[in-house]
């Protein structure tokens, strides 16, 4: 089936000359996100806030009401919220990270673990300034991008198990599900999953967060993936995700379906939310705007309402899927099967040649942008950084160079362009380099490191 909507506004995009991107690559240190937007023809960076709002959605933007306090709009997002998670209370904050802050500022205490499948990177950084220690404990299939697993972003429950009983349930703050597990590749989790980790949570009486950036996609997969679940809605089995955990953080960039905005949602303790509620103000704003214009809020109302649409996903994750299937016809690697916001190519063999701390990732990422104007973002040992005791580079144990979808905004023609740009650079592969680099902060250095080619 085609995608269950038509367009009605359109932005031009420009394909500047190969001479001028190699200057211009040059110019920002080979760091993609130093780019200007309008020097990029397709912009595979983030599917976060790049999405293209419906004209349901633009029309709210003009009914948002705008008071500092009790604001209507927050009421719509409030009872939307409540109708589609379950949860009895939410606030509304600016973004994802704004979520992490406030809510890891009261659940962690200095050398604390936060263990989960795998910790996006703003939720490692947050957990890190909280004096926390971020575990990560997904699936083992999620690191051999060759096999092919139903739900690679499930949690390793020995493991997370083991954990527990080895450091002792008061040296674990909480546990953090992200779903779907963007750092392994949009890979979903399962409900059997969430369920059995609601068992060891409450066994050891700890709490259970979703990070829910992603939720209406993983829900997705549930349904088509796992048994039981084919007869019921998306709402169905966000609701029953939902009511396993005790809260959660959310960008709402990605499935919320705006352009800016997150959320804390809390199931029923009452006393958290009035914590959160006091430790809002002086970070984010008054509880019922956090950080977001009213307008802002009645789009993100109506957003929620719409991911949440079967046929959405459906073209949504099957022009991922195309664009994977494309990709492994030409015989490029990525993990598999695709996940839902991106297709992560295997850039650690893909370009073997390169060693870990040259980067291949990035490599794969700079030679995309010269051959096509496309960015797009490396997900491995760059990102991941340096040990925060010795400095030494970590190694990621995936290499990968992400090719994320913004939503309802490029066509399939879009995704061929990518493909032959890749099977191109495949032909000269042998002959790329890697990168060093030449500058870095110590928290997040991916967004503005500046490197050079080795
Ligand atoms: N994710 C992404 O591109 C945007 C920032 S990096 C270019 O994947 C999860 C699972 C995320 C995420 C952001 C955040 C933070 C939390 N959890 O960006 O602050 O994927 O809204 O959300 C990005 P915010």
């Amino acid at each position: 089936m085609p995608e269950p909507y038509k367009i009605k506004m359109v932005e031009p995009i420009r394909l500047i000359p190969p001479d001028e991107r190699r200057r211009k690559l040059f110019d920002a240190h080979y760091n993609l996100f130093a780019l200007r937007a309008e020097d990029v023809f397709i912009d595979l960076l983030t599917d976060s806030g790049t999405g293209a709002m419906s004209d349901c959605q633009w029309a709210g933007i003009m009914c948002g009401d705008e008071a500092y306090a009790g604001s209507r709009s927050y009421y719509n997002l409030e009872s939307v919220c409540r109708e589609i998670f379950g949860h009895r209370y939410m606030v509304p904050v600016h973004q994802g990270r704004g979520a992490e802050n406030v809510l890891f500022s009261l659940l962690i205490k200095p050398g604390q673990m936060v263990v989960g499948n795998m910790h996006f990177d703003t939720t490692k950084a947050h957990i890190e300034l909280k004096g926390g220690l971020p575990v990560n404990c997904v699936v083992r299939d999620a690191y051999n991008t060759s096999v092919s697993g139903l739900f690679k972003g499930n949690v390793d429950i020995d493991r997370l198990e083991r954990l527990i009983t080895e450091n002792g349930p008061e040296k674990i703050a909480f546990i953090l599900i992200t779903v779907t597990c963007n750092s392994v590749g949009g890979q979903p989790v399962s409900m059997a999953n969430i369920r059995e980790v609601r068992r060891v949570a409450e066994k050891y009486n700890l709490r259970l967060f979703l990070d829910a950036a992603r939720f209406a996609e993983n829900a997705y997969f549930i349904k088509n993936r796992e048994e039981g679940y084919g007869d019921k809605s998306i709402t169905e089995i966000v609701r029953e995700m939902f009511s396993l955990a005790d809260g959660f953080t959310m960008s709402a960039k990605k499935d919320g379906l705006v352009n800016i905005g997150g959320l804390i949602g809390i199931k029923e303790d009452r006393e958290l939310y009035n914590q959160v509620r006091a430790a809002m103000v002086p970070i984010e704003g008054f509880p019922t705007y956090g950080g977001l214009a009213g307008r802002d809020m009645e789009a993100l109302a109506r957003g929620l309402r719409e991911v949440v649409d079967e046929s959405y996903l459906r073209a949504r994750i099957g022009q991922v899927e195309y664009l994977g299937g494309r990709l492994l016809s030409a015989g490029i690697p990525i993990q598999q099967p695709v996940g839902g916001h991106a297709v992560f190519v295997d850039a650690g063999k893909f370009l073997p040649h390169i060693p870990y701390d040259q980067f291949p990732g990035q490599a794969l990422a700079i030679e995309l942008y010269l051959e096509a104007g496309v960015r797009a973002v490396e997900i491995g040992s760059f990102l991941l950084g340096r040990d925060l005791v010795s400095g030494t580079q970590l190694k990621s144990p995936l290499e990968l160079l992400r090719l994320t979808i913004p939503r309802r905004v490029y066509t399939n023609n879009h995704m061929d362009y990518v493909a032959e740009a890749l099977a191109n650079i495949r032909q000269r592969r042998d002959g790329i380099r890697g990168v060093r680099i030449t500058e870095e902060p110590k928290v997040l250095r991916h967004f503005t490191a500046k490197l050079e080619l080795v």
